[in-house]
């Protein structure tokens, strides 16, 4: 039998994060990806779209019309999930709990443009959507706990328009993920008085296996627990726990770092790259600022081809997630890949 390797044999890594762990089959796929030569999907759209919902000057489903804006546009979501004026309501049953939520939705388009994803946008223009982030978060975090803010990106996501667009919900609770994001970022503050993503993305810089991308403010990486087989994260180098904190020039290498980074992905299978992508921000009034560091997640589904998608059923379901190839593999193919867009080549 030998002696355990990390590289060879099933293991369950633990997402410090979470606290929830994931199995890892590394001896499914011993050899890093080939790189299956895709045809390139170099499909042109239109700058504009005359039926679209999130152009310049068209009107939205609900009867509103879009201003002719020229950078990036926020608009309230016209079918928001979650409304501000609900009445309040909290049902104490341990059967049947249920509380009542307020809040808002709201709808980003990075552009003007119909065609343009944000790895073909110029930085400058990327830039934009960052100045969005941070206003929206800044002006939001005011009134709401929670600002979730967020892209899905490709039918395949569910994204229901391709015009390029995000999205904000905010509400007064914490959700599922930002409450065990929490617990455990207190608890290692409270163990190690250091902020647990920071101690992490210092080991990652050091070790350097699992990084995508380095700048002078951020790094990206596939985490060491990563589920999804490209799941990446983005995190500052220096402490910072919202979008508040970010300098001119902070947001200005962001955007460097997400043109260089989302554009690997879409070269990584010659098409468009469908992930959801989401900005974990420090919770408002939770005290949470000293435990907490600004990150990024980014969980696309493809697996093998930008028609192979990966699906979390069976075991993952009922038990907990698996992945084959190796958090260090999926690395290994993200940094190798050009940041030169397919289809500019
Ligand atoms: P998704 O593609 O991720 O579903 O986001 C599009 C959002 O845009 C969706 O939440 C909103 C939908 O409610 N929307 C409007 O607010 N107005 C419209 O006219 C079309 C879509
Ligand atoms: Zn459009």
């Amino acid at each position: 039998m030998g002696k355990f390797n990390f590289k060879e044999h099933p293991h369950r890594r633990f997402n410090p994060l979470t606290s929830e762990w994931v199995l890892v089959s590394p001896h499914r796929t011993k050899r890093p990806w080939q790189g299956q030569q895709e045809e390139a999907n170099k499909e042109k759209r239109s700058e504009y779209d005359p039926n679209c919902y999130l152009c310049p000057d068209n009107t939205r489903a609900n009867g509103i019309t879009n201003p002719k804006f020229k950078s990036t546009y926020v608009f309230p979501n016209d079918f928001a999930a979650i409304l501000n004026d609900t009445p309040e309501h909290i049902e104490e049953d341990d059967l049947f709990k249920y509380t009542s939520i307020k809040g808002e939705c709201r709808v980003i388009c990075f552009s003007p443009r119909h065609d343009l994803t944000l790895p073909e946008m110029s930085v400058s223009e990327i830039k934009n959507v960052v100045d969005v982030w941070k206003e929206q978060f800044i002006e939001l975090s005011k009134k709401y706990k929670w600002v979730q803010i967020f892209e899905n990106k490709g039918a395949v996501m569910g994204s229901s328009n391709p015009h390029p667009h995000g999205q904000i919900w905010a509400n007064n609770a914490l959700p599922n993920e930002a409450s065990k994001e929490l617990i455990s970022q207190q608890n290692y503050f409270k163990k190690n008085n250091s902020k647990l993503l920071l101690d992490y993305a210092n080991r990652e810089l050091d070790n350097g296996e699992r990084l995508i991308i380095e700048n002078d403010d951020w790094i990206s990486l596939v985490p060491f627990w990563a589920v999804w087989p490209y799941e990446t994260m983005i995190i500052p180098k220096r402490d910072i726990s919202t979008f508040k904190e970010l300098t001119e020039n902070e947001k200005l290498s962001l955007a460097e770092l997400l043109k260089n980074h989302l554009t690997k992905y879409d070269n990584l299978f010659s098409t468009s790259f469908p992930y959801t992508m989401g900005w974990h921000n420090a919770p408002s009034g939770e005290g949470a600022d000293e435990c907490w560091q600004l990150h990024a997640h980014i969980y696309p589904p493809l697996l093998r081809s930008a028609s192979v998608k990966k699906f979390m059923v069976g075991y993952e379901m009922l038990s907990e997630a698996q992945r084959d190839i190796t958090a260090e593999q999926a690395a290994d193919t993200l940094r190798s890949l050009s940041i030169m867009h397919y289809k500019n080549n």
